[in-house]
């Protein structure tokens, strides 16, 4: 009764004898049958009728005659490769071939398939039992040849790699925007925490005691919830878009019991905490929070019921078509137990989140012809203090005259409207992206095994997808250049392996790094006087502007680097400074607005003292306890002389590139560590359909 055959998930994997026949008794010549474009299917099934010097005659499938190139008609394979597992195995690898097979096994809702050392995978858009804990048993300690293409046998190839060769191993998972990375990141973590678990009960013992909290498999499982609740949000792309990246380590011991877990995260997208475009939305937890699931909550943080009053949180969509905020936050909630948050915790998360919205609604006003912005009422700034546990009259003071240096004095400088609205943001902004790094390092908390043996790691990868949308500002320039990097990775590897492979059988071979494809385009944005690097520059001359950023970008680049371009500014935009890099994935067309002070990221710190300082809100304190204000570096350069005044300056001298820079760096150093194994997402359409 257990047999595999016999599973709910078998027909979504396995070719069924109904398919092998069909695909036998196609008839097939060899010599006729092939493959031609098609502007509707991409590809069509054709006949050659007639071939006279290099142009053929064929029939296709619909009955048209068409006449084209011989090279033009791609070779059709053998009725025995129909749907294959592994296109590998083609006879005649082309891209008809794999495109139609892929196309072929997922209408039979078949969504892996191999192609030779890595996994394609198609969303299927609809939940699928392939991923059931009884699939999952019938998936452990078998080789990938003695089951049909899944994401757990990737999975268990690494694993099993891990304790034979006593490597550390990282499965990537690639693919643009809403492609499914992370859906299987979430399948991933699952396998190993279920098989590292089994082997030994120490996995199902409770972690941490307490009243609260799951199993070390439970939390591991648990904790994406919990990030997603912050880090996800709806884009035009993903109703559930990652908008960070996370590379997840599941410890082992040498014997490969589940040892504990942690996590690192790369370039949270904070800006959209402030600002959302058309058909997009904030991040999930804001709406989870005015859900109404704890009907004292909203009064607990001052809130009303009326979501679109708060505008930070408002701009555009308000829901998720098929997602229940008020049932999500149930689960977010369930996911904070099982890691062991306590109350407080939980409660100064919300409480921050909620100060933010507050502080979207305080409103500033200015008399004509000053330069000299006053707080207009000050109900949403009381609220926001009793969130923040802050005096609102200070942080007023603090955000319309912040102190700032004069020579050896300091002294209250008074800001415009302009200045105090980009005060305001910068620091919800920042307020977020410091919760969230607490965020991570409260759950590493929690997955810190300290009673187990860790030996080696898997690493699983879930990182922003490619995109490209109508306005693409600086966070998509980030995001983008890293999956290029990635991408660069993965064909580095694929190319050299399988080259390796020519070498060993003694093939005749010219050695080619096809790796080096993506080079130039990685070149023009990392070198020294590239993308970044000019930022960086831009950023430390007086003056200077985002016109004039693009304007040495032009001088630079324009016409003389092939990935660089000068795009056509969209209607209404052609005041704006734009540019254009040409990805492996696509034309991305970047506006340059704001990339100055998106780099800069400068800070109120005055403020920041304030929310620093007098904050009766603990989560509060923890997040800003590493940040050193100027004045604070000032009076530690007097007192400890030039050891303190080095570190003030060094730190408010790294743009936001500088730092992400740094971890991207560290990122790729790790990932060459490890035994990499592939998966490829792939969208099947724009409609987020099945
Ligand atoms: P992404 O991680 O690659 O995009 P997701 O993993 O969030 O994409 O997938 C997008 C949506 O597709 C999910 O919310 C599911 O509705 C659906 N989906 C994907 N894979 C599956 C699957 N295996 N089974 C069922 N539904 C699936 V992004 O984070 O935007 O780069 O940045
Ligand atoms: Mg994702």
């Amino acid at each position: 009764p257990d047999a595999f055959e016999n599973d709910p998930g078998y027909p979504f994997l396995a070719i069924s004898r109904e398919m092998k026949a069909a695909a036998t008794s196609r008839p097939f010549d060899s010599k006729k049958n092939c493959w031609i474009a098609d502007p509707e299917e991409g590809f069509v099934a054709a006949e050659i009728k007639e071939t006279k010097g290099d142009m053929v005659t064929v029939i296709t499938a619909r009955g048209n005659e068409v006449t084209l190139k011989k090279e033009e008609a791609q070779e059709m394979n053998p009725p025995k490769f129909d749907k294959t597992e592994d296109m590998a195995n083609l006879t005649f690898l082309n891209e008809a071939s794999v495109l139609t097979n892929l196309k072929e096994r997922y209408a039979a809702m078949m969504i892996y398939t191999y192609s030779g050392l890595f996994c394609v995978v198609i969303n299927p858009y609809k939940r699928l039992p392939i991923y059931t804990e009884s699939v999952i048993k019938h998936f452990m300690g078998k080789r990938r040849n003695e089951m049909p293409p899944h994401l757990f046998a990737t999975s268990d190839e690494a694993y099993r790699n891990m304790v034979q060769d006593r490597e550390n191993q990282s499965m990537l998972i690639t693919g643009e925007s809403g492609a499914g990375k992370t859906e299987n990141t979430k399948k991933v973590i699952s396998y190993f925490a279920i098989v590292g678990a089994t082997q030994n009960a120490a996995g199902k013992e409770k972690a941490g005691g307490g009243a609260k909290g799951g199993t070390l498999e439970e939390q591991i499982v648990q904790t994406n919830p919990v990030l997603e609740a912050f880090g996800n949000a709806k884009t035009v792309r993903n109703n559930n878009s990652s908008r960070f990246g996370k590379f997840i380590r599941v410890h082992f011991s040498g014997s490969g019991k589940l040892a504990g877990g942690d996590i690192e995260h790369y370039l949270l997208e904070k800006s959209r905490v402030v600002r959302q475009a058309q058909g997009e939305r904030s991040y999930h937890i804001f709406y989870q929070i005015m859900s109404g699931f704890d009907p004292k909550l909203r009064e607990k943080l001052q809130l009303t019921n009326d979501l679109k009053y708060y505008h930070f949180v408002s701009q555009a969509e308000l829901t998720i078509e098929g997602v229940n905020d008020k049932e999500e936050m149930g689960l977010t909630q369930e996911a904070f137990d099982i890691m062991g948050f306590e109350d407080w915790e939980t409660e100064c998360l919300y409480k921050n989140a909620a100060g933010m919205m507050h502080m979207g609604e305080m409103k500033f006003k200015q008399r004509p012809r000053e330069e000299q912005a006053e707080a207009d009422g000050d109900e949403d700034a009381k609220n926001a203090g009793i969130c923040f546990g802050v005096d609102a009259e200070a942080f007023l003071k603090a955000l319309t005259k912040p102190r700032v240096r004069v020579g050896t004095e300091w002294v209250n400088k008074g800001q415009n409207l302009e200045q105090v609205s980009w005060a305001v943001s910068g620091l919800a902004k920042a307020i977020y992206a410091r919760m969230f790094h607490w965020l991570i390092r409260r759950c590493n908390k929690t997955l810190d095994a300290k009673a187990m043996e860790r030996k080696y790691f898997i690493g699983v990868l879930d990182i922003a997808g490619f995109e490209i949308f109508d306005f693409n500002s600086f966070e998509q320039l980030w995001i983008n250049f890293v999956n290029e990097k990635l991408q660069q990775f993965f064909n580095h590897h694929m190319f050299v392996l399988e080259q390796e492979e020519y070498k060993r059988e003694g093939i005749q071979w010219t050695f080619i790094d096809f790796g080096l494809d993506l080079q130039s385009c990685i070149e023009l944005i990392e070198k020294p006087l590239g993308i970044i690097s000019m930022l960086d520059e831009e950023c430390i001359v007086p003056k200077a502007t985002d016109m004039t950023y693009v304007q040495k970008l032009n001088d630079q680049h324009l016409g003389k680097h092939p990935n660089f371009q000068k795009p056509r500014p969209p209607k209404g935009k052609q005041a704006e400074a734009h540019f254009a890099i040409a990805h492996y994935a696509g034309i991305v067309r970047y506006n340059a607005t704001n990339f100055l002070e998106k780099n800069k990221d400068p800070l109120n710190d005055t403020a920041v003292a304030v929310l620093k300082n007098g904050s009766g809100n603990q989560l509060m304190l923890d997040i800003w306890e590493d940040y050193q204000t100027q004045e604070e570096a000032a009076l530690a350069a007097k007192d400890g002389g030039g050891g303190g005044k080095k570190k003030g300056k060094s730190s408010s001298f790294m743009t936001v590139s500088m730092i992400y820079r740094e971890s991207l760096n560290n990122l790729m150093h790790m990932l060459h560590q490890t035994h990499p194994h592939f998966i490829r997402c792939i969208i099947p359409n724009e409609k987020k359909q099945s």
